[in-house]
């Protein structure tokens, strides 16, 4: 009993911390300044890609440095909106394989099916 009732003590003093604690930030990794983050390496490491518009083809010689560094080397992703979806694909042209990074998600690694394969992405209202 006396156990219990000093473990709900300690329970009852860990949910105050996490009241009086700062809200978290919610895609810690992915600045609001952007809709989509796009990082070469898992866990949201190597290079980044920050973007708020759809692209066709990243690889394109008329496209920021930033998205031809990234062709194919995706393999993490964070979205820092509310209420916006992003597909990302396998091929330019929004074809081939693709997934799907939601509102507020943080995606550490894109999975082996998907990794270094991102050549396109646009935003949906839904995914
Ligand atoms: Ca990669
Ligand atoms: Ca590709």
């Amino acid at each position: 009993m006396r156990i219990r009732s000093l473990l709900s003590a300690a329970l009852l003093g860990s949910a105050s911390l996490v009241v009086v604690a700062a809200p978290a930030q919610a895609t810690p990794h992915c600045s609001t300044s952007y809709f989509l983050c796009v990082f070469e390496n898992r866990d949201f490491g190597g290079a980044l890609l920050q973007t708020s518009q759809s692209n066709t083809n990243w690889d394109y010689l008329g496209n920021p440095a930033a998205f031809r560094r990234m062709n194919d080397e995706d393999s993490a992703a964070a979205n820092s909106t509310t209420r916006t979806y992003a597909r990302i694909y396998e091929h330019d042209g929004y074809t081939g394989g693709s997934y799907c990074v939601r509102p507020q998600q943080e995606i550490a690694y894109v999975g082996d099916g998907y990794n270094d394969e991102g050549s396109s992405h646009r935003f949906l209202s839904a995914c």
